[in-house]
């Protein structure tokens, strides 16, 4: 069989060689954002205590647990780890509800990283 050449009358032609033209959709994939869960300084609530919560809540060594509760202890605060959203704030809601229980002013907060 013979194929004869097709004009397009002067229209523009695609790879596709049928006048189509083909397009691809690119998705730009988004990952989720995280969170910093940070660890505040007060007056009043024991050493042994911050050192004891870093290590149950955020499953620290007592190595690690102590170094973070020093950087804390003298620059104010510190980031103790980076979480998705659910996780932080369930780390934020442990540690919060395990200092009042024992009336320690120990303040944990997130925020986006
Ligand atoms: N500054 C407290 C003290 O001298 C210790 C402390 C460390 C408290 C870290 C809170 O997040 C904290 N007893």
């Amino acid at each position: 069989m013979t194929r004869l050449p097709l004009v397009m009358s002067g229209k523009s032609d695609g790879p596709e060689g049928d006048g189509s033209i083909a397009t691809k959709t690119r998705t730009r994939t988004q990952r989720p954002p995280m969170y910093k869960v940070l660890l505040l300084n007060d007056d009043y609530t024991p050493m042994e205590f911050v050192v004891h919560v870093l290590e149950r809540f955020f499953g620290l060594s007592h190595a690690q647990a102590f170094e973070i509760m020093l950087t804390v202890h003298k620059k104010g605060l510190a980031v103790v780890g980076v979480f998705s959203f659910e996780v932080a704030e369930t780390k934020v809601a442990q540690v919060m509800d395990f200092a009042r229980r024992h009336q320690h002013p120990l303040q944990c907060t997130m925020e986006k990283e």
